[in-house]
């Protein structure tokens, strides 16, 4: 009787299994070599770390299969609203350490690979880092996924299976080398593919009017979406989400046999490897405007596929109880769009309402706008989509109709019943019809059919609300939203500082703080108790000393555990002034210089580590990284300064690289020109591990600020709302720069870090205005109070 388990055929068909599920260290141990001997993926009687690595990856994998399997039935008997995440990036780093700390099972698995002659810690570091995102954006989705699962959310994402992930960043004499990553070059332990879930997704051809007026998509190519599912476990509960990662595929009636028998090999597989070259790379840019015809295939690829199967289970689970209606579609479904890269999701939806359920407009318009929401990351100009109309018709003419026809009703609105914002129509169009370049702007479309647009921190929102979209406000109000960024703190503080996670229970007499951070302000009463102080200090210096072997392992450079561990670490980008702070720390090298070794003595020896990686054309973000790599290969070889100041370029920093730097950090960099940063994570993440803060007001720093108090944070720069008028008193000829800055960047200048041609990037910081010129991004302006902010830093130290 309307038993969903019946309908799935979960519980009737796949008879009884007797597979127990091991407790004894003991029982884990066997179960771990029953997957190495029947799980085979090497050549036999191997066991080294990495055979140990996928078994036991394998054995924690049955674990989570159960849940998962048990999480599916639960919801799908009891068909509560659930949440769809649409993301083209997913960073989600390693998966073993997560699992086994989520379901607690990490002392028993420790002592099994003890049993097996191996070690825990050695066996986690086997597993590649999944790389499919850029920066924030991306782990922000992965935050998420265990956020939502911890709450026991019934919550899934949906993303792309990029064959090959964000490059690999190594550095030469030159600076930034991209060499592709490759993932998945063995496999993937904790990827599921689903034989069974696969949709057709259309690319090209054109629409048909039926005898009955209804418009149909048809022609063109076609090539199928495949399912691979990896299981998102919450914390310390048996909710176990999915994260389903598509797959391109073409069918096997597309290759093309008779072309092959008559030697014409790589014509008789064309539709296969351009099917292929959908899900081939992740885009490389993060704000950048590059992709063209592929990434508009891949962004519409998720679209459909993930509404194709969304829609599918709306149905399966309302067949069970017999008769629905497409009403309730918004009380069952939430999809929530992380930035404008999946927008196509909106005309994808109308088009599969209309076309292939029969709904009509306004119907239809109802179910999308109540269905869809939408997240802006960024308000820099360069990285809001736009795509250009022609390209959209060509590839995806039924969609184009439809946002023509979004596009038509919105100006009507307004004609009607907005008259006074008539004369801001052409902004805030969805359609740009300039005659050079006619585009579809992709944030407008998300802000027109979405219920609620959020930004993502406060500051962000509000600049949201007062300048990009401004004149929708008046409009509605009520749309628009903050939803402040926030980070898992299971893998930012508990998994990745376990000695500071254990003293933080001892002191609170709880470890309920993990799920439940507000109860870490419980510390604050012990906050002058020198046995909490000095037991804090030898976890900071435990995780220092670790980050220090780290750092000789990668670089070859010995630095101090006992010097201020200083770190900056992010996408290398014009914005976030790594240039402010490589210049500064040249400037402190040139005093330390010319200091006596009396003076120097009294200064504060300092760690600086910057890492990130660079987008691969991005020029002058690769200039900044060759300069920090030159001015560490003078500073740490000079016997002079060496025992005061270390500067190390951490390679290619990734999810994993973070876990390692963020527990052993002092001091961490957030110094983005004000109201360009729209929030920024990693800020969180140092905070959470007792480090502090120098940054200006920008993103998630304010909040952060208040949260920690200004004692723990070292403010300095403009603000947002100067920032424009700094720019144009400089365009006017009125700025006029501190020394310190002149002599940092002369000395540079002079080729006190070797011959390479840094003139490109300073003379960015030079003249009043211009292309690349002109220091748009106000280096120089908040070059003196962030180095007298600086001094203040060291004296704290002390
Ligand atoms: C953020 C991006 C982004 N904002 C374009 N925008 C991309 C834009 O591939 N692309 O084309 C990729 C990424 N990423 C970041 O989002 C913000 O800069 C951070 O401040 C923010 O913390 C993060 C998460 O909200």
């Amino acid at each position: 009787k309307n038993n969903g388990a019946a309908k799935l055929g979960i519980a009737e068909k796949i008879p009884p299994v007797s597979y127990p599920l091991a407790e004894e260290p003991a029982e884990i141990a066997s179960n771990i070599s029953f997957h190495a001997k029947y799980s085979p993926h090497f050549s036999p009687f191997k066991f080294d770390p990495e055979e140990a690595y996928f078994s036991t990856a394998e054995s924690v994998r049955d674990r989570l299969i159960e849940q998962w399997n048990e999480t599916y039935l639960h919801y799908h008997k009891t068909d509560p609203k659930q949440t769809y995440y649409l993301s083209m990036e997913y960073l989600q780093g390693r998966a073993l350490t997560n699992a086994i700390g989520n379901l607690g099972i990490g002392g028993a698995y420790a002592d099994a690979l003890k049993k097996l002659g191996h070690d825990l810690e050695e066996i986690v570091e086997q597993e590649k880092d999944a790389a499919l995102g850029n920066g924030g954006l991306g782990r922000l989705a992965s935050c998420f996924l265990d956020s939502m699962a911890t709450l026991n959310l019934p919550a899934w994402g949906y993303g792309l299976r990029y064959r090959y992930g964000l490059f690999k960043q190594c550095i030469t004499k030159d600076g930034q080398e991209e060499v592709a990553e490759d993932w998945l070059e063995k496999f993937s332990p904790w990827e599921i593919v689903r034989h069974d879930v696969t949709f057709p997704v259309r690319f090209f051809g054109r629409v048909e009017v039926n005898p009955s007026g209804s418009r149909e998509w048809i022609g063109g190519e076609v090539v199928q979406a495949l399912a691979y599912d990896v299981p998102i476990p919450g914390y310390k509960t048996k909710n176990t989400n999915s994260l389903r990662l598509w797959e391109a595929k073409a069918c096997a009636q597309d290759f093309n046999l008779f072309l092959f028998n008559d030697g014409q090999y790589e014509s008789a597989g064309e539709l296969h490897s351009r099917a292929q070259q959908i899900c081939a790379v992740l885009y490389p840019g993060d704000a950048t405007e590059n992709g063209k015809l592929l990434r508009l295939k891949q962004q519409f690829f998720l679209c459909s596929a993930s509404l194709q199967d969304i829609i599918f289970r709306f149905k399966e689970r309302k067949d069970a109880c017999g008769s629905w209606q497409w009403s309730e579609f918004p009380k069952k479904v939430a999809v929530q769009l992380n930035d404008t890269h999946p927008t196509l999701a909106i005309p994808e939806l109308m088009r599969l309402l209309m076309d292939e359920e029969g709904l009509g407009w306004d119907e239809a318009w109802d179910v999308t706008t109540k269905t869809i929401a939408y997240t802006n990351h960024t308000v820099l100009p360069e990285a809001l989509e736009k795509w250009s109309q022609s390209v959209m018709w060509k590839l995806l003419p039924r969609h184009m109709e439809i946002i023509d026809e979004i596009d038509k009703r919105f100006m009507a609105m307004i004609h009607t019943s907005r008259t006074d914002l008539e004369s801001k129509l052409t902004s805030m169009r969805i359609l740009d019809n300039s005659p050079q370049k006619p585009v579809v702007r992709m944030a407008n479309l998300c802000v027109v059919s979405s219920h609620t647009v959020n930004g993502v921190a406060q500051l962000h929102s509000d600049i949201l609300k007062s300048e990009l979209f401004a004149d929708y406000v008046s409009i509605w109000p009520s749309k628009f939203q903050n939803k402040t960024n926030g980070i898992t703190p299971r893998r930012w503080l508990h998994f990745c500082s376990p000695e500071l996670s254990s003293i933080i229970n001892k002191w609170l007499n709880t470890d309920r703080w993990v799920t439940n951070l507000d109860l870490l302000a419980g510390l604050r009463k012990f906050a002058d108790n020198e046995d909490l102080q000095s037991e804090w200090a030898s976890a900071k210096m435990a995780n220092k000393r670790r980050l220090s072997q780290y750092i000789l392992r990668v670089t070859g450079v010995t630095v101090d555990p006992n010097s201020l561990f200083d770190i900056q670490v992010k996408r290398i980008h014009e914005y976030k002034r790594q240039l402010l702070n490589i210049l500064g720390v040249i400037y402190r090298y040139k005093k330390l210089k010319e200091m006596n070794p009396e003076e120097r003595r009294k200064t504060t020896p300092r760690t600086v580590m910057i890492g990130g990686k660079a987008f691969a054309t991005y020029t002058n973000a690769k200039r900044i990284v060759k300069l920090v790599n030159d001015v560490g290969d003078v500073v740490n070889t000079d016997p002079e300064v060496n025992d005061y100041l270390k500067v190390v370029f951490v390679p290619n920093y990734n999810v994993s690289v973070a876990e390692m730097l963020i527990p052993g950090s002092e001091l961490s960099q957030h110094i983005s020109t004000a109201g360009m940063e729209a929030s920024g994570t990693s800020n969180m993440k140092f905070a959470l591990n007792g480090c502090l803060i120098i940054g200006t007001l920008d993103g998630a720093n304010v909040e952060i600020r208040e949260e920690i108090g200004e004692d723990n944070f070292f403010l300095f720069g403009a603000t947002a709302d100067e920032v424009p008028k700094i720019r144009k008193d400089r365009e006017n000829g009125l700025f006029k720069p501190d020394p310190r800055f002149e002599e940092a960047k002369q000395f540079v200048r002079s080729g006190a870090f070797g011959s390479y041609d840094y003139s490109p990037l300073l003379d960015s910081l030079e003249g009043n205005s211009g292309y690349g010129r002109g220091d748009y991004f106000l280096v120089g302006h908040d070059f003196p109070s962030y180095m007298d902010t600086q001094a203040k830093v060291d004296e704290a130290y002390k």
